[in-house]
Formats: C-alpha cells, structure tokens, sequence
C-alpha cells in the first residue's frame, strides 16, 4: 500500500467527524471483513449494481483473516474515489494493540515497513464511530452505559455521544486506543437479548452488554428506529427484536417497520467458516444477502 493513500484517506476523514448524519437514502452496509478483501470488492460491486446512494464499512478490516493491508487498501480507495457516499467507520481492531496481537502488525511490518504502521495508526484516530442513517444507529459494536449498575438508567442521547467522542477524536494520544468509556464501548459492547439494561462482558474490563430495555429505552429517547451493527461473528446475520427474542433472518428481505427496535448484527468475513452478510437497505426495505 501507498503511504499516499493514507494520508488522502486521512485528511478526507479529518473533515468529517466523529459522528455522521447522513441523508435520507438507500445504502449497501458491510461488517467486519477481517482481511477479506473479496468480500469487500463484492460489496463495492453490489453498490454499484443496485445504485445505492451509501456504501457503509462497519469496522474491523484487518487482523485476523490473510489480507488485511488488502482489505484496508481496498476500502480507502473506495473512500477516495467516492467521499461522500462510502462511510468507514471505526471498529475495535483499528487499534495498534489488537493489531500487534491479532496479526495485522506483524503483516505490516512484513509487507511494507514499521513506519506505514505508524500511518495506519494515526490514521485510526481520524475515523468516525457513528453514522446516522434513515433513522438508523450504525456502529460497530453498540451503545454504551454510564452508570453501568446493572440497573435501569437514563439512556445517553446522540449529542451527548457528539461531545465525548469529540474529547478522543483524532486525539493523538487520547484516540490512538479509544480507552474513554464511551468510545470504548460504542466499539465493544454487544446486544443480549436476556439482559435487561446491562451487564458486563465477557470480553473483559469496560465491554458490557446492552440488554432490551437499554436499547429500546436509547432508540425511544433519540427518535430512532433501530441499531445496525457488526463485531460478532454470526452467520451473515442476526437480529434481537425489542422483545428480546432472537431472529435469525432466514428469509432475504423484511420490511423496515417490520423490524422497528430491533438491534440488527451483520458479519461479513470468512475467517470463521461460516457467510458472509451484507446489507442493503432504504426507508422501507432491509435486503439480506449472504455469501461463501
Ligand atoms: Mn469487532
């Protein structure tokens, strides 16, 4: 990869943001793709072929699967070529400490050199952690708490999130690992249905899980309608409806109010065997495709 690309890519970002109000349109949306770069040129292709007015990376391009600066590659040239309408949000392995224990380091440092590492890094900083969407929440893992009791609690709003990811982002020491609570556990947190407001993860300190009443009580007080998310490795999809029951999203479309307080997961890598999902959706429509 060109050290050129990154900083084009980078200085794109810096004008954006943390947290992105898209307008209202139809939009391909992608999961983790972990080193998997053909599934992100399939998105690119599906963006395409359908006309849709966003293509929406959800997180996680490196680590773990074989081509990762691929991927990464991949991805950037898709955001040069068309900043407006493809969004690449942050994911938990855009961190220089996953990545020296997942992989992606060590394939940098092999490939192209330490110092296009420390470009990547920087680079980290700069990408946003939210992107609304239809009335939709898009984030790579969730939304977080902040008493964190395990009891019922005021949900946060959209400005709030707005005011502290302003406080890390494209921070240089504060956003290089996104250590503040909130941006932590909007990269880290899954949903449960079983879990009422939130309990802690099992992916360790500062992860929680985000049961019904969180999510719903959060999606009631912002007006939204739901949350699209990626970070856990499903086949090609799942979704918690806000009874807390779990869909497993066997048929390929559904009607948006349909799903209306659902927290929806989206996977797209093959690392892990199983498919690979991605999204299309609009205001009235959610598409599921999945491939191997
Ligand atoms: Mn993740």
């Amino acid at each position: 990869m060109k050290e050129e690309l990154i900083v084009e890519a980078t200085s794109i970002l810096a004008e954006k943001g943390p947290l992105l109000y898209l307008s209202e349109g139809s939009a391909v949306i992608v999961g983790d793709t972990h080193g998997f770069p053909e599934i992100s040129r399939l998105a690119l292709k599906l963006w395409n072929r359908e006309n849709c007015d966003y293509l929406v990376f959800m997180g996680d391009y490196v680590d773990r699967g074989p081509r990762g600066l691929e991927n990464l590659e991949t991805v950037l040239e898709a955001l040069i070529s068309d900043p407006d309408r493809v969004v690449v949000l942050r994911g938990n392995h855009e961190s220089p400490t996953m990545n020296y224990f997942y992989g992606f380091y060590d394939e940098v440092a092999r490939l192209a050199g330490v110092k296009l590492f420390n470009r990547i890094a920087t680079f980290y900083t700069y990408l946003p952690y939210i992107a609304l969407l239809n009335g939709w929440l898009l984030v790579h893992g969730g939304i977080p708490c902040r008493a964190c009791r395990g009891e019922s609690e005021e949900p946060v709003t959209i400005d709030y999130l707005r005011l502290e990811l302003a406080k890390v982002w494209a921070h240089p020491r504060k956003g290089l690992e996104p250590e503040q609570p909130i941006a932590f556990q909007l990269l880290w947190n899954d949903p449960r249905g079983s879990v009422e407001w939130f309990a802690p993860s099992i992916r360790g300190e500062g992860a929680y899980y985000y049961g019904r009443r969180a999510w719903t009580s959060f999606l009631e007080k912002n007006g939204l309608k739901g949350i699209i998310r990626a970070h856990e490795a499903v086949d090609a999809f799942h979704a918690w409806l806000p009874d807390g029951k779990k869909e497993p999203l066997k048929q390929d479309a559904a009607s948006v109010s349909e799903l209306e307080g659902a927290v929806i997961t989206v996977f797209s890598s093959l690392y892990h065997g199983m498919r690979a999902g991605i999204l299309i959706m609009d205001n009235r429509e959610i598409l599921f495709k999945a491939f191997k």
